[in-house]
């Protein structure tokens, strides 16, 4: 009786400790919301790997997802110099292309650890507020 005992404890254990583990390495999907003044994420990180982005627009007009590696501040990303009211893409590892009004839309990368920017880069959107910090450890 008590090696059965000894038997379910250590069972119990394995199992919790696998529990455990798969927490740690669980990452995404990343929900995010598109209004009309910012970009908002269930989530601000995930593990490295393949990454599924599923985007909603809920704000009044056209809006998509850009993603973006890149060490610089969410609010500090530069103008696109040849096009107007756009910032610069540089780093961008993919995107999830014109939003209409209430559509939705996943799409997935394969990303490496490292600090990244999501936005809207249509034209005026970025200034207004659609940018935000994303981490991927
Ligand atoms: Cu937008």
């Amino acid at each position: 009786m008590r090696t059965l005992l000894a038997i379910v404890t250590a069972s119990l254990m394995l199992l919790a400790a696998c529990g455990g583990q798969t927490a740690i390495t669980a990452s995404g999907p990343v929900s995010v919301t598109l209004t009309d003044t910012g970009v908002r994420l269930d989530q601000t990180s995930v593990s490295a790997g393949a990454v599924t982005f599923k985007v909603k627009n809920t704000g009044t007009i056209e809006h998509e997802l850009v993603v973006i590696k890149t060490d610089v501040a969410a609010d500090k990303i530069q103008p696109d110099p040849d096009e107007p009211g756009k910032m610069s893409e540089a780093g961008s590892l993919g995107e999830s292309g014109d939003l209409a009004i209430g559509e939705a839309k996943e799409f997935t990368l394969n990303l490496t650890p490292g600090k990244y920017v999501l936005m809207c880069n249509q034209p005026g959107h970025y200034m207004v507020g659609m940018h935000v910090a994303f981490v991927v450890k």
